[in-house]
């Protein structure tokens, strides 16, 4: 399947320009001083693959009307009738100041990105929108005293990197705008914790694996595909090929990680903004086999798409998670048996598929 050009993921595949409309709801009036230690958070690029799992387990957490879920796209029923939504560009960063002063928040979760394989569609909107609105998120955590949360990626590995076992530190050029941004972002985030005193945190997630939103344009998108049309049709077509090892991690593992490093001990962090953490190494054929187990007659076949093959290639076999493990007590549940069974519990059977 071709990609779109220009998907924000953070938001989702395929729509582009930002809807300015104002749908901030008057969630933020409520008295916090009952639960003066309960968190107050703004959340980016909500409506995307990590947003629309992190805003529940965030609601859960810290209190419904304490979340503020922002995308550039308006948010659909779900997370608008749960909690505070607004209409927000990431890269504007008066906005963003506003939605932050406006709703006290004392931290930000800035998921708003666009992924590796339409960042190369389009590397200059990739540079700017990953980099500007960064910049922007940071600036008002300085401005207003807000933690930061920033998703950084396996994708800031390149050919040139270890990649079995990927150290913690060691050698980082990649080879995509996405990564770029990334390692850039990583950069900027110690920047900002070490001359401003800024609390940046983060983790390197590898491919996330999900049911509900789907992700927005990614190297690592076969993974999820590979269950959507193994449930629909019973077949799928990958666009990597069969034995293309990546670490990969099932999505609520991936909440674990991102809530459990902005909520360790800073004193214990040395990696703050960049730690590894995967769940396992998946291969297309190794995932399809563990799918038969579960529905006998789905197929697989490969129709590889050389520019996304590339950019796998340059990615880490599996990358060692040990500094999170040591610094923060990170530890996933999910392996691929289990993930497995779990993801093909929560997708509708299809009738052909029934009895
Ligand atoms: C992508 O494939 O671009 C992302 C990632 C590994 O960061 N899923």
């Amino acid at each position: 399947m071709p990609l779109k050009r220009h998907v924000w993921c953070g938001v989702d595949g395929g729509r582009t320009q930002p809807d300015r409309r104002a749908t901030f709801r008057a969630f933020t009036d409520e008295p916090t001083s009952g639960a003066p230690n309960l968190k107050r958070i703004v959340v980016t690029g909500a409506g995307g693959q990590i947003g629309s799992w992190l805003v529940p387990k965030l609601r859960e957490i810290y209190g419904d009307t304490r979340v503020l879920a922002t995308d550039v796209r308006p948010l659909g029923a779900e997370v608008a009738e749960s909690g505070p939504c607004q209409v927000l560009d990431a890269t504007d960063a008066k906005a963003v100041g506003q939605a932050v002063l406006r709703h006290r928040a004392d931290a930000i979760y800035h998921l708003a990105a666009i992924l590796s394989a339409v960042g190369e569609l389009d590397p200059g909107l990739a540079w700017t929108l990953n980099m500007t609105s960064l910049e922007a998120v940071l600036e008002v955590a300085r401005e207003q005293r807000c933690a930061i949360f920033t998703p950084s990626s396996i994708g800031v590995f390149g050919p040139s990197t270890p990649k079995d076992p990927t150290p913690q530190d060691t050698l980082m050029r990649p080879t995509t705008m996405y990564g770029i941004t990334k390692v850039a972002g990583e950069l900027l985030c110690d920047y900002y914790h070490h001359h401003h005193g800024v609390d940046t945190r983060g983790v390197r997630l590898p491919g996330l694996i999900s049911y509900g939103a789907g992700p927005g344009g990614g190297t690592t998108d076969w993974a999820v595909d590979i269950f959507r049309h193994a449930v629909r049709s019973g077949r799928y077509t990958c666009f990597l090929s069969a034995d293309t090892a990546l670490d990969m991690m099932y999505m609520p593992d991936a909440i674990d990680a991102v809530i459990g490093i902005m909520e360790a001990d800073p004193s214990r962090l040395t990696h703050r903004n960049a730690f590894n953490v995967t769940a396992m190494q998946l291969t297309p054929e190794a995932l399809a086999g563990e799918i038969k187990k579960h529905l006998p007659g789905f197929e697989i076949s490969y129709s590889v798409d050389p520019a996304r093959q590339v950019i796998a290639d340059s990615w880490p076999d599996r990358i060692d998670d040990s500094a999170a493990r040591n610094e923060w007590g990170w530890a996933p549940q999910f392996d691929m048996a289990a993930m497995t069974k779990d993801m093909l519990e929560h997708l509708e059977p299809q009738p052909s598929q029934e009895g």
